[in-house]
């Protein structure tokens, strides 16, 4: 069966939902598309620095290092691909990709069976996909915060659109990990076993041609970074790229075995505040524990609200479902500029400082005497009242590092 971005741009969204609410895979869902790229490791003579691709493309890749790597026991049998990980100025291997790989690709999906040893040392990299430090496609298991991050970007670092684990990737064990980058949906998502690591998968514009230009050689590298950080240390099995975003139920496919499902909400209650007239901003989505004991987020799937809901000031609940779950937002509706302040809740230590100016008009009373003194009010200055009592616009100006050192000023104009 063909697979046509017009039929996944119709596909993807029931296709996405269904498997992000309840992690299993939909028998009638069409079959992958083929791969452009196909490393299964069972047959390669390492001392060669070859790694023959079994897509029939003819894509081989070549080792880099050769004598650091080994074949070990892959993921299903057969062999997969020890790299030795170590300083990027080392001996330590890794493979470098053919252009072809993703030479004239929109959408691309990169899929590979990894078992990473755990060394702690942030941001090696799986696989880089794209040109060097400006564009690029790349995953970790260990990021500088030690969790699983997938990111893509065409202007370097700082434009990456992410997407985040809220763990490493499993260490010692393998785990398929599928990246699809669909520039209809314009986002990239990262799955681990099948199953999305988070729904709020990152926004991106970003193609797969726009990875490389026109002076680019090679699609990237397996275990090596584009920036100078640490090599991949652990094996690598089925490696595979595809031209094409692949659906959520194509990914389980591809990934093969249990696709894990959802066993718990991190919450199912959340307090949300509007004001009059606005509609509530309802989180879109909910940490949740899987049966494979890494957590994900799963989507919410709110009731519509009713617009006299929040037509004036009060509270009222909405329900909502995540993969079937009953969840609930406790809207307070506000006037706009109210203060509500609760002392019942703890927002942790005051690490306030502020500096401004209020400007009106003063006379008996206004302002008040509580912030006044809330101000800590230490010297002001004013122009004299006419007999008449006139009252005078005012610029008070006060700067506050501490509750115990306020200065403050006022000023008439
Ligand atoms: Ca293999
Ligand atoms: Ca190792």
């Amino acid at each position: 069966m063909t697979f046509t971005k017009a039929m996944r741009a119709g596909l993807l969204p029931a296709a996405l939902t269904m498997a992000l609410t309840t992690g299993v895979a939909n028998a009638a869902t069409a079959d992958p598309p083929a791969p452009v790229l196909v490393y299964a490791f069972d047959t390669d003579d390492l001392s060669t620095g070859t790694i023959g691709d079994s897509s029939g493309n003819g894509l081989d890749g070549t080792l880099v290092n050769a004598s650091t790597a080994s074949l070990v026991d892959g993921a299903g049998g057969g062999h997969a691909l020890n790299l030795p990980g170590g300083a990027p100025t080392s001996d330590g291997a890794y493979v470098r990709l053919p252009l072809a790989a993703i030479k004239d690709k929109t959408d691309l999906t990169v899929s590979a069976r990894v078992k990473w040893d755990g060394t702690a040392s942030a941001w090696q990299w799986i696989y880089a996909l794209g040109k060097d430090t400006n564009r690029y496609l790349f995953s970790t298991p260990y990021n500088g915060d030690g969790r699983l991050r997938t990111a893509v970007t065409t202007s370097s670092g700082g434009g990456e659109a992410k997407v985040t684990g809220y763990a490493p990737l499993p260490a010692s064990a393998w785990k398929t990990l599928t990246v699809t980058l669909d520039t209809a949906a314009e986002r990239v998502t990262t799955y681990l076993d099948g199953a999305a690591v988070a729904s709020a998968s990152a926004s991106t514009t970003v193609t797969a041609a726009q990875l490389i230009d026109a002076a680019t050689t090679s699609a990237g590298y397996i275990g090596r970074s584009f920036y100078q950080d640490p090599l991949f240390d652990g094996a690598i099995d089925d490696f595979r790229i595809y031209g094409a975003a692949l659906s959520a139920e194509q990914v389980a496919a591809v990934a093969g075995g249990t696709t894990p499902t959802p066993t718990g909400l991190a919450q199912d209650a959340f307090a949300v505040r509007t004001t009059i007239g606005t509609a509530p901003s309802l989180p879109a989505a909910v940490r949740a524990t899987f049966t494979d004991g890494y957590d994900r987020d799963l989507p919410i799937t709110w009731s519509p609200v009713d617009p006299k809901d929040y037509a004036a000031a009060g509270t009222f609940t909405v329900n909502g479902t995540a993969a079937d779950r009953p969840v609930t937002a406790t809207v307070t509706v506000i006037r706009e500029g109210q203060l509500i302040i609760d002392l019942a809740k703890d927002t942790g230590p005051f690490h306030g400082g502020a500096s401004g100016t209020l400007y009106g008009l003063y006379g008996p009373g206004v302002p008040t005497n509580n912030l006044i003194e809330g101000m800590r009010l230490r010297t002001v200055s004013t122009k004299a009242h006419t007999a008449r009592s006139i009252q005078a616009p005012t610029r008070w100006r006060w700067s506050s590092r501490s509750p115990t050192a306020p200065t403050a000023t006022c000023t008439s104009t």
